[in-house]
C-alpha cells in the first residue's frame, strides 16, 4: 500500500508540472457523524470522483470545529480493527471513485470544540495534490446507518414500484 519514494517524488514533480483541475473532481454525499458517545471526535464519509485523465491524491483536511483534522483509515490487527493515520493521503484514480466510507478511509476529527449535533453542517476543506483546495458543507448525519463494504448497495434491491403493496 505504500508508495516506494521514487514513485513519490514522481508524483511531485507532476504536481509542480500541471494546472490545476479543480472541476474534475467532484465530492459525492459526504457526509459526518460523531465517534461514540463522548462526542469528543468524529469522522467524514464521502464518494470522491476523478473524472479528469490524471491520477490526483486526498493529501490533507482541515476545519475550525477540531483541533487536529487528518486522513485515516482502519487496518485488521488480530481480530481488532484499528485506526491509523494515512500520512501519504488517498490516491483517486483518475476516471475512478474513491470512497471514504465507514470501517475504511476517512476524516478524522479530534478534539471537537462543539459537539456535532444532527442536522448541522461542518465547514471543511480538502486539499488535493492537483485539484488543489476544495472546501465543503458537510451534513452532520449521526443516524446514518452503515453500509456493506461491498459497495453495491445503490443497485441491490430497488423496485421500480411494480405494485408490491396490499
Ligand atoms: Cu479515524
Amino acid at each position: 500500500m505504500m508508495l516506494k519514494s521514487t514513485t513519490l517524488g514522481l508524483i511531485a514533480a507532476l504536481a509542480l508540472a500541471l494546472p490545476a483541475w479543480a472541476e474534475d473532481i467532484t465530492i459525492e454525499d459526504p457526509y459526518a457523524r460523531a465517534a461514540g458517545a463522548t462526542a469528543m471526535a468524529g469522522a467524514a464519509f464521502m464518494t470522491i470522483q476523478n473524472d479528469s485523465a490524471i491520477a490526483d491524491r486526498l493529501v490533507a483536511a482541515r476545519s475550525d470545529v477540531a483541533e487536529r483534522v487528518e486522513l485515516h483509515t482502519h487496518v485488521v490487527d488480530g481480530d481488532v480493527m484499528r485506526m491509523i493515520e494515512v500520512e501519504e493521503g488517498f490516491a483517486i484514480p483518475a476516471g475512478e471513485a474513491h470512497n471514504l466510507a465507514r470501517g475504511g478511509d476517512h476524516v478524522m476529527f479530534m478534539g471537537l470544540r462543539q459537539p456535532f449535533e444532527q442536522g448541522e453542517t461542518i465547514t471543511v476543506t480538502l486539499t488535493f495534490e492537483h485539484a488543489g483546495e476544495m472546501t465543503l458543507e458537510i451534513p452532520i448525519d449521526n443516524e446514518r446507518t452503515a453500509m456493506t463494504m461491498d459497495g453495491d448497495m445503490d443497485h441491490g434491491n430497488m423496485d421500480n414500484g411494480s405494485g408490491d403493496d396490499g
